[in-house]
């Protein structure tokens, strides 16, 4: 080692020495948050101190603690630490009025502060929901106001449906140092409202653990609506059937009545009605008609029929080569069921039953009248569309008639396309 770079050392090592003692010599604290209520520990140390004292103040530069002499008379105000290197008080039982700059001073010539800011957290009150009428009528309009006092900084609400969550709309209000939220939920009450639970949790800094919330329980009123449930899909003559009238309504609906074709029910000694339930404990063909099941509770009545056509057993059957009017679409665990009848012309209301070998001469009638009337149909059309175009159809034929496979799609298409046939009017006239 040279001379001169041990020259540069020994300037660096003092120069050093003089920088740690300059910084050395001055307090350092740290902002503190804590949650009212709470303690707070404010400590300011200094790294080289000549025995001077350290100092702590408060926002209104009242001395709290000098050294270890407690200098303001306050009980929440401890020392918990004095040294020549550190001075650490505590301030229990934190309210919102203790936030502020805080001063750590060094006693030095001149005299060294460090500020540290002190933020106090308000904490919010439990949330309360307003606005609820109970029971609801199904078709209100209601607004669920929650709110939840106290906080700081404002606390956020948050809305849920069934633990679903849901936009609500927050408003807030400064009331002194801490905010009243508000939040609230516009609802349009429907019968699907009925028994859910609606909450309001608060979401805050000062809550890290246990979220506040509260919830209420929707009660939605309704007027009953109902339906009827039948036992047998197709039901036969000598069955047991069963018609079960399901309402629903809120309050629950009056015991249900019973009617049929609109009067009372004319064998109860076959006809058992209990409960919500009408029995038959042995059909019969003079059974058919219309049932008809009604509940009610005070908002409302509400009923339901069902059309009991009751078929005869197949194999006791003679042949019918009637062909059925108004075919209905069978019910589709009709095709499923053992019964003999044939599905495609048997509907549940339809009221000409046919049995096994019926079936056959049904289907061939049913299929030789329906070519039969297309056929008709289509020469009447045809005949009606040549008159009223009186021959010249021949020269200008229909526009949609070029690319059909046959008159009758022609027709059709021709039919169908509107516009082309008034041109032509205006041609051919
Ligand atoms: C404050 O300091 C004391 C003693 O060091 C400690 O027990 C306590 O947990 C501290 N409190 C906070 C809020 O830091
Ligand atoms: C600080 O004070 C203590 C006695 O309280 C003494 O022993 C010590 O030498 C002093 N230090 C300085 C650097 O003055
Ligand atoms: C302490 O808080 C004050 C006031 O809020 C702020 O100006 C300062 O930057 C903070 N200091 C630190 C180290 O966070
Ligand atoms: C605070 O709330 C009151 C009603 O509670 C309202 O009249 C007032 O306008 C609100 N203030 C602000 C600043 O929103
Ligand atoms: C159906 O009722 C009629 C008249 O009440 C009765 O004569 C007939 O035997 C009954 N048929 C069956 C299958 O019970
Ligand atoms: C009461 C009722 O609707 N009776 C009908 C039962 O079915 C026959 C047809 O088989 C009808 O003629 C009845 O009117």
């Amino acid at each position: 080692m040279n001379l001169k770079s041990h020259l540069i050392f020994t300037l660096y090592t003092i120069y050093g020495i003089l920088l740690k003692g300059i910084s050395g010599q001055h307090p350092l604290v740290q902002n503190v948050t804590v949650t009212e209520g709470g303690t707070a520990n404010m400590t300011c140390r200094v790294e080289y101190n000549d025995n001077t004292s350290l100092q702590w103040s408060n926002p209104a530069q009242q001395t709290l603690f000098f050294g270890d002499k407690k200098a303001l008379r306050d009980n929440r105000i401890e020392l918990m630490h004095a040294s020549w290197s550190e001075l650490t008080i505590s301030i229990t039982d934190v309210t919102l009025t203790d936030e502020g700059m805080y001063t750590c001073s060094l006693f030095t010539m001149p005299v060294r502060t460090a500020k540290a800011y002190l933020t106090v957290l308000g904490v919010p009150e439990k949330p309360e929901i307003d606005g609820l009428t109970k029971p609801a009528m199904e078709g209100d309009h209601i607004t669920l106001t929650c709110m939840t006092q106290g906080s700081k900084p404002a606390a956020d609400l948050r809305w849920f449906r069934n633990e679903k969550e849901v936009k609500g709309a927050k408003e807030v209000n400064a009331s002194g140092k801490t905010f009243t939220v508000r939040s609230s939920l516009q609802l349009h009450v429907d019968r699907n409202d009925d028994g859910v639970a609606y909450t309001c949790k608060v979401d805050h800094v000062a809550l890290s653990q246990t979220p506040q919330q509260a919830t209420e329980v929707l009660e939605v009123h309704y007027a009953p609506r109902v339906q009827i449930i039948n036992s047998l899909a197709v039901p036969q003559e000598g069955q047991y059937l069963k018609l079960e009238c399901v309402s629903k309504g809120n309050p629950s609906p009056d015991p249900v009545m019973w009617t049929k074709d609109g009067g009372e029910l004319p064998d109860l000694d076959r006809m058992i009605v209990e409960g919500r339930e009408l029995t038959f404990t042995s059909l019969n063909k003079t059974d058919n008609g219309t049932y008809r099941c009604e509940a009610g509770n005070h908002l409302g009545t509400s009923s339901a029929e069902y059309v009991l056509y009751v078929y005869d057993v197949p194999t006791t059957l003679p042949p019918s080569t009637t062909p059925p009017l108004h075919p209905i679409p069978p019910d589709p665990t009709a095709l499923l069921g053992t019964h003999a009848s044939d599905p495609t012309v048997t509907g549940s209301r339809d009221p000409n039953a046919l049995g096994q070998r019926g079936t056959d001469h049904a289907l061939i009638g049913g299929v030789v009248a329906v070519v039969v009337f297309v056929t008709l149909c289509s020469i009447i059309v045809l005949g009606r569309y040549l008159a009223r175009h009186k021959g010249t159809y021949l020269t200008n034929e229909a526009k949609g008639a070029d690319d059909a496979p046959d008159a009758d799609t022609a027709i059709i298409n021709a039919e169908g396309n509107h516009a082309h046939a008034e041109e032509k009017k205006e041609y051919f006239i």
